[in-house]
């Protein structure tokens, strides 16, 4: 019994489980620094699904903590990364015997992120939104905006949504922050930036989706990549993205989804927008929401996007 119970948490050890997301919350490591990691110096190789996405283990998970500290105590990735398990432990834990009481672990970027979150969930707290805005708009300054909106913003929403659902946070609150991260991301819901001359994108939510704010995102981080972006807001038919993409000539189709309560509505608007969108033009999904729907997207052609740096891969690709 004993060991059969050892057996099963050895095998949930092990076991390609998590997404890209939350191995970089739970590491404090970026995505763009585990992708860096994983390719140039192997520090991990996790499993990937069917569609291409990364999943990790606990082990994966554990060894890239470890990495970190290793790092933020002084040593170069290169020199750590192909170490085992057993040898990191040793290593981290003797820099941390070592080290001066003032030696700092915590890098002075991931700091800033976490006091830029805590003050920005204090000042919602308060319904206080000049020092919410005031807040994000330091963070999108000193940590610049690719960073705000990945280290800043998509964990505050999380947080936010997490503590609605557990009673902690209300619907106003909810409502608060998304309409002063929405003033905040403004100006890729217009035609400022961008280049006219790029290759063009439409960016929308489908019909029953009103989560905008990972549209959004997704139209500036394209509009810094240099495409010409149109965003057409939330919650549009099928027979009207295809529309929009014939006339305004574009590349590629980006959505957001987030939500995942309307699965069978979405089933079939997807699979309409793809019937008639010309199949020159790529379908690149990203959001919450649709990380389940790996064998739809197999089915239609259309690409998963897992963040917004992969989005800004895929974009590239498609240009090449
Ligand atoms: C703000 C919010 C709202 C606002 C939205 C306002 C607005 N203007 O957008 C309002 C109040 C309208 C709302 C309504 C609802 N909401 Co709401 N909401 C949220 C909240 C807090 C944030 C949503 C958000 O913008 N997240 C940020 C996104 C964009 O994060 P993400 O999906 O991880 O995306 C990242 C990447 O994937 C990428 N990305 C996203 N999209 C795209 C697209 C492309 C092309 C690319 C490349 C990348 C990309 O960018 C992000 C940043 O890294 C979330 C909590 C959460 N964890 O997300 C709940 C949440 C999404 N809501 C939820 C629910 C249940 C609802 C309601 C059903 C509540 C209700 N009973 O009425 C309605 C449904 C409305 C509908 N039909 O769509 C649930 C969904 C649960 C589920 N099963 O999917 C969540 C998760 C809350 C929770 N913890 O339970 N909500």
């Amino acid at each position: 019994m004993v060991y059969s119970v050892n057996m099963e948490k050895d095998r949930q050890h092990t076991m390609p489980r998590h997404p890209i997301g939350v191995v970089s919350i739970r590491t404090g490591i970026s995505k763009d620094v585990l992708r860096v990691w994983e390719r140039r110096y192997g520090a991990v190789t996790p499993a990937r699904t069917p569609t291409g996405r990364r999943l990790y283990s606990d082990l994966d998970i554990e060894r890239l903590r470890l990495l970190r500290q290793a790092v933020a105590g002084g040593r170069r990735i290169s020199d750590v990364a192909a170490l085992e398990l057993t040898e990191l432990q040793a290593l981290t834990g003797d820099d941390r015997s070592r080290a001066e009481p003032e030696v700092e672990f915590e890098s002075p970027q991931a700091e800033g992120v976490s006091r830029y979150l805590q003050e920005s969930l204090e000042a919602l707290y308060r319904l206080d939104n000049r020092e919410l805005e005031n807040i994000l708009s330091k963070a999108a300054i000193s940590l610049g905006s690719k960073s705000m909106r990945r280290d800043v913003i998509g964990p505050l929403l999380t947080i936010v949504g997490d503590r609605w659902r557990d009673g902690t946070v209300r619907i106003m609150h909810e409502h608060l922050v998304s309409a002063i991260i929405r003033s905040i991301l403004g100006s890729a819901t217009n035609g400022v930036g961008g280049s006219l001359s790029g290759p063009r994108l439409i960016v929308t939510t489908p019909s029953g989706e009103l989560h905008e704010l990972g549209a959004i995102m997704a139209a500036s981080a394209a509009k810094e990549t240099g495409w010409h972006v149109v965003y057409l807001g939330p919650n549009l038919p099928a027979e009207e993205i295809v529309q929009a993409a014939r006339e305004f000539q574009a590349r590629a189709v980006g959505l957001s989804i987030v939500c995942s309560t309307g699965d069978r509505h979405l089933a079939e608007e997807l699979r309409k927008i793809r019937r008639f969108l010309d199949p020159n033009v790529a379908l690149l999904i990203g959001g919450r929401g649709a990380r389940h729907m790996d064998s739809l997207f197999h089915e239609l052609g259309a690409t998963y996007v897992e963040d917004l740096a992969a989005f800004q891969d895929a974009l590239d690709a498609i240009t090449i």
